[in-house]
Parts: C-alpha cells; structure tokens; sequence
C-alpha cells in the first residue's frame, strides 16, 4: 500500500500535500474547504496584528505558465486566524495546521509572536520573511543582517515549533550565507519557495496588475527549475534537524515527486489550487501514489532526497 503521509516538526500528517499560505486561506470558508480536501494540512494567510485591505485591485492574474500578483498582503488580522485555529484544537485535536505571519516592522513581527507564545496555540508557524509586495518594504530575507537579527531575537523568547517562508536564491553563495545564519537557531523547517518576485507581464502592451505599475511575484510552471534549486541547495546544506518545505511549480503528481526528491517533507500547492480548487489534492494526491506505485516506493522516505547527479 503507497503512503504520502509525512511529519513535519515533529508532527504527523497523512498527506505530504497542502496549499501554500496566500492560496485558499484567506477566511475560515476556504480554510475548512482545504482541511476538509485530501491535503494533509492547511497553512493561513500571512497574518499582521491587524486586517489588512491590502493593494488595488486588479492584483492577480492567472498567465498561460503560472501567475503574478501583487496582493499586498491582504488578511483578516491575527486573532481571526488564531481564533479559527483554537477552535480547531477543540474539534480536530488530532491534526496539526499552520500559522503563517509577519509584521509590518519588526517589533509588530515581535508582538505577533509574543501573542502566539502566549496562546494555547499548539500547531505549527511559519514566518513570512518573503512577502515581495508591500511598496516600500524590501524582502527580509534578501537582507542576510536583518534575517540574522530578527530571527536571534525571535529565538530570545519563542519556544514554539517555527519554520521560515523564503524567497528563491539565484547564487551559490547566497545558499552558502543564509544556511549559516539558519543553522544557528532552532528553526523547524525552511520553505522553498515564496514567488519569484517582481516580474511583469505585458498583455496588448499594458501589464495585466494594478500595484507597482505591473510588478508582481512569479508563481506556477515559470518557476519550478528555480524551487526545486532552492529545495536540493537547502536540503544538501542545513543541520539534518531543519525539514524543507517545498512550495513552487507543482502541478501534477510528478512535480511534487520531484520536490520530494530534491528534499522536501512536505508540498505546497499555490497557482494550481488557485485555478484549479481544493479538489485539485485529490488528483495530485492520486498521481504522486501512481508515480510511487510504478517506481515500488512505498513511503516518501523511500526516495525523500535522493536525486541522482551525473557521474563520470
Ligand atoms: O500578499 C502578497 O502580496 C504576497 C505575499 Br504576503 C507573499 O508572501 N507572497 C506573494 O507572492 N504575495
């Protein structure tokens, strides 16, 4: 019998597939469509400490290969989804989900997170340091001093499983930098990767979103060569005890397999769930067993980072 159960940070999961935080997870109504689906998890809207309208509509587009957008960061508030996720405690306690957040400075990043090392939040969080979209505010993680100081800061006081949401790297050296700073804390899992930031698509010579003059982040088909670089990179370089997420170009049972490969303990499922449904976990879900199935695995661990490279 083929199995795409996991665990993550120490926590069991049926299934390896799930959204990925921006897609479905906006309000309690798609949340409970993604819980209620065959994916194995759910992860929230990035939260700030308060509700956020975020930028002008149009701020999505579905493209031929994938998607832009540049939504600015729009969610509910912390308490909507810390709420939701309490309640779920009481009526699912045997399953696990995921908080994903961040502040808008980092003593709101702070104060987040002391609320949720507060509460009788018991789940998973991951910690947005990837959102390319809010004007005037660069990606902390392109910024190595600030990811360095916000996460020793972050580790000073909160004892409660977190990973890290990441941009794609494009340099080896960067892989090299960001995974000694990350293997200094007690990071749970990397996610590999947030969109591919501030691209732009031009249709009848006029780009096709409203914020940033058309700038938005890549997702879908363009960019999985670039997240399942990030996946291996990460994968071959952090302490054994940090997982990797793998989020980027997953529409087919095989693309997840690759993922799987690469490294990742879980996938993420973005621009395919957002033009194809929850249903799309299913379909996924079955073509990652055939796969498996053809190939005599039987668990994930099977082939869990085993790609070959070319010898001589
Ligand atoms: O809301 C967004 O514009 C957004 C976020 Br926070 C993110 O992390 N990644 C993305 O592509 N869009």
């Amino acid at each position: 019998m083929v199995s795409t159960a996991t665990r993550l940070g120490g926590f069991a999961f049926d299934n390896c597939l799930m959204n990925a935080a921006g897609v479905w997870c906006m309000t309690t109504e798609e949340l409970e469509a993604v819980k209620d689906s065959a994916a194995g998890t759910f992860v929230t809207k990035t939260a700030t400490l308060a509700y956020r309208e975020g930028n002008p509509e149009p701020r999505y587009r579905n493209l031929p290969l994938g998607s832009i957008n540049s939504m600015g960061l729009p969610n509910q508030g912390l308490d909507y989804y810390m709420d939701y996720l309490l309640e779920l405690q009481g009526s699912e306690p045997e399953r696990t989900f995921i908080l994903s957040l961040v502040g808008l400075s980092p003593d709101e990043t702070h104060e987040i997170l002391k609320k949720v090392e507060a509460s009788d939040f018991k789940g998973l969080i991951e910690l947005n340091l990837s959102c390319p979209n809010v004007p005037g505010k660069p990606q902390i993680a392109y910024d190595f001093e600030a990811t360095e100081t916000i996460l020793r800061e972050v580790f000073s006081y909160f004892t409660k499983p977190l990973g890290i949401k990441l941009p794609p790297y494009f340099d080896i050296v960067h892989f090299d930098q960001a995974t000694a700073i990350f293997n200094q804390f007690p990071i749970v899992f990397v996610n590999c990767v947030n969109s591919i930031g501030n691209g732009l698509y031009i249709e009848d010579e006029q780009v096709v979103i409203k914020p940033k003059g058309g700038f938005g982040g890549l997702g879908g088909e363009y960019i999985k060569p670039t997240a399942l670089a990030n996946v291996h990179a990460f994968y071959q370089r952090l302490k054994p005890e940090i997982q990797i997420v793998g989020t980027g170009g997953v529409l087919t049972g095989r693309d997840a397999f690759e993922h799987i490969l690469c490294g990742a303990s879980m996938v993420q499922i973005g621009t395919a769930l957002q033009k194809e449904g929850p249903a799309i976990f299913e379909r996924i879900t079955a073509e990652l067993q055939a796969l498996m199935a053809e190939k005599g695995y039987e668990t994930i661990e099977d082939f869990r980072g085993k790609l070959q490279t070319i010898r001589d």
